[in-house]
């Protein structure tokens, strides 16, 4: 049976020191391995950014996309061998600023991958600008004066797009970050999973220190549960989105690949896949 050490490759990340980029590295191998996978099982499909890099420091088989497409490759990859566990994985601007159709679409699809957004609410790679987590008032160079921007509440998007999987944690909480990514490679659906991963290059605002302060752990609210949608839309208002844990999880919610006619193992291995040369050309026509 693999370890997370299983997971390992021989790439040194070239992620600045402290950034919490690392750990969420860590939990992915962590989680993979506790949940019994190997590294031939999992597929870890990243977008553009610093944070999308992580696709080329895990051992799995793997691909680093384009900003912002992550999610159509991993679903892509997913759709094409039901039988990898597939992460998709990059940073707030590349899933919730030029991705943010891909990430509506796929939840509300709930087509069994795990998507783990590495949230330090800038853009890091491309040296510290706004993103659309950052709050109103953040000074970037590309807004000097001060965001006027409100930052988008992606976890209530997720709950009114139907999302069946939604998370929240700190990229230091190794241990709490570990047992929700395996929570979410065991959902049958599509588990959204946004790590506050702090840049500490470049916003010096949303710092380690800030996150302790800010965010409220589930696990210390009496009697919250995570089946409840509504409480779950309740808290986050209550705590402007800053809370940690798994916030909601409907696990009876058919997931994508259960509604798809053919899908099945069963399907499939009675269906007739093969096309006649005619067909093919017929088909190749209609794009021409
Ligand atoms: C189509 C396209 N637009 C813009 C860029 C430039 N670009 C690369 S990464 C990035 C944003 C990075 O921020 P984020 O996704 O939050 O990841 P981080 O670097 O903070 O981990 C941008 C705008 C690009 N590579 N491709
Ligand atoms: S610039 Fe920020 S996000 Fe990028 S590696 Fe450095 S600390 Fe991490």
């Amino acid at each position: 049976m693999a370890t997370f050490k299983d997971f390992r490759n021989n790439v040194k990340p070239n992620w600045c020191p402290g950034c919490g980029d690392f750990s969420v590295q860590a939990a992915i191998q962590r989680a993979a391995a506790n949940v019994g996978l190997e590294p031939d099982n999992l597929a870890v499909i990243s977008g553009i950014g610093c944070s999308g890099r992580i696709s080329g420091y895990i051992k799995s088989y793997g691909l680093h996309g384009i900003h912002g497409r992550a999610l159509p490759i991993a679903q892509g990859v997913k759709m094409a061998n039901r039988d990898l566990t597939v992460i998709a994985s990059g940073g707030d601007g590349d899933g919730f600023a030029i991705g943010m159709g891909h990430t509506v679409h796929a939840i509300r699809r709930n087509i069994d991958i795990t998507y783990i957004v590495m949230d330090n609410q800038i853009y890091g790679l491309t040296k510290g600008q706004t993103s659309p987590r950052s709050e109103v008032g953040f000074k970037t160079k590309s807004t000097p004066q001060g965001s006027v921007e409100p930052a988008i509440g992606v976890m209530e998007l997720a709950l009114t797009a139907g999302a069946t999987f939604v998370a929240q944690s700190f990229s230091t909480d190794l241990k709490e970050l570990t047992s929700i990514i395996e929570e979410g490679i065991k959902h049958k659906g599509f588990s959204l999973i946004n790590v506050f991963s702090p840049c500490v290059t470049y916003n010096k605002v949303n710092t380690y220190d800030w996150f302790k302060e800010h965010l409220t752990s589930l696990s210390t609210i009496e009697g919250y549960d995570s089946s409840n949608r509504m409480m779950a839309m309740q808290t986050l208002m209550e705590h402007n989105g800053l809370v940690k844990g798994i916030i909601y999880q409907d696990k009876e919610k058919p997931s994508y690949q259960d509604l798809l006619h053919g899908y099945s193992k069963e399907a499939l291995a009675t269906a007739d896949l093969s096309i006649s040369e005619a067909q093919f050309n017929e088909l190749i026509a209609e794009f021409m």
